[in-house]
């Protein structure tokens, strides 16, 4: 019986193991993966000592994220089934989220019923900074997980009573990258861009301020010590955001705060 040839080696395999081309190079007839595909994969390049295997992908389509998005429209369901708007609230570390919401549950607060979920991977530092005794607050610690997720909302909303409250303040793990991807159901994405971070941030990491209906240009009472061009930075924003607002302010000196209220006063105001 006349063994096939197996098909020549792109290259000399240099740790044992040699992946053909995606065009196929196998032998035999391709067939669905039975079982974990790490094991597949490594039975089948054990089988295929001399590298006859091919290695060949398909898209399935299904988005990884489904499952967080399901959850997300749940979340925004009930948020509009009890007449509040919720805010997802994301930024880098240290760009002036809490002192922000500190200030705004003190200032604002006073007139309109706030919540405030709060995210962080260690420590209930900011829980405890924004405790009032009129707002409710939750601390949510994440461990090793770098955003929020709609589940997480979805808990942590469950364990604070959101009677009367209009405005749901959900503070993200700082982070530009990773909360971009998950919906919490929220009805606004507020990015925060502070003066110390520099201008060219929204270039940088653009789906995260791609997906904001509102940034906010904090440490503005820095901005000319620190060299900072709001300028540039507006128009960084604008070619990334083209539609969203964008508010400069300072939670320092208070400028800019009155047109942070107005905003959150028209959320509330009914359509
Ligand atoms: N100069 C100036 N400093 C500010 C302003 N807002 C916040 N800061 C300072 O910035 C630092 C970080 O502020 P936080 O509010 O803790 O920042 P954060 O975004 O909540 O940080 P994480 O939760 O760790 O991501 C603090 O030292 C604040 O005092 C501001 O408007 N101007
Ligand atoms: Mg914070």
């Amino acid at each position: 019986m006349n063994n096939p040839t197996p098909p020549p080696l792109l290259t000399e395999p240099a740790l044992g193991y040699q992946i053909n081309a995606l065009t196929g190079a196998a032998r035999n007839a391709a067939r669905p993966l039975a079982g974990p595909l790490s094991a597949e994969i490594t039975a089948a390049f054990s089988a295929s000592p001399r590298g006859e295997i091919a290695v060949r992908s398909i898209d399935v389509n299904i988005p990884l994220l489904e499952k967080n998005d399901i959850l997300a429209e749940r979340n925004r369901g009930y948020f509009l089934g009890r007449g509040l708007a919720a805010l997802n609230i994301v930024s880098s570390p240290g760009a002036g989220k809490t002192t922000l919401l500190e200030r705004t549950l003190d200032e604002f607060g006073q007139q309109t019923k706030c919540a405030v979920l709060v995210g962080d991977l260690e420590t209930d530092n900011d829980g405890r900074r924004l405790s009032r005794p009129y707002a409710p607050v939750a601390q949510i610690t994440t461990g090793t997980v770098c955003h929020l997720d709609a589940s997480m909302i979805a808990r942590a909303a469950q364990s604070i009573n959101l009677d009367g409250v209009k405005i749901l303040f959900i503070e993200n793990v700082g982070n530009l990258v990773c909360p971009a991807s998950f919906d919490l159901g929220e009805q606004v994405r507020v990015v925060l861009l502070s003066t110390t971070e520099g201008e060219d941030k929204p270039l940088k990491y653009p789906p995260i301020f791609k997906s904001a209906q509102l940034v906010l240009l904090t440490k503005i009472d820095v901005a000319d010590v620190l060299g900072f061009h709001r300028q540039l930075a507006v128009e960084n924003i604008r070619r990334i955001a083209p539609t969203a607002k964008i508010i400069q302010l300072s939670t320092r000196t208070g400028e800019g705060l009155s047109e942070w209220y107005d905003y959150l006063r028209q959320l509330t105001s009914p359509v």
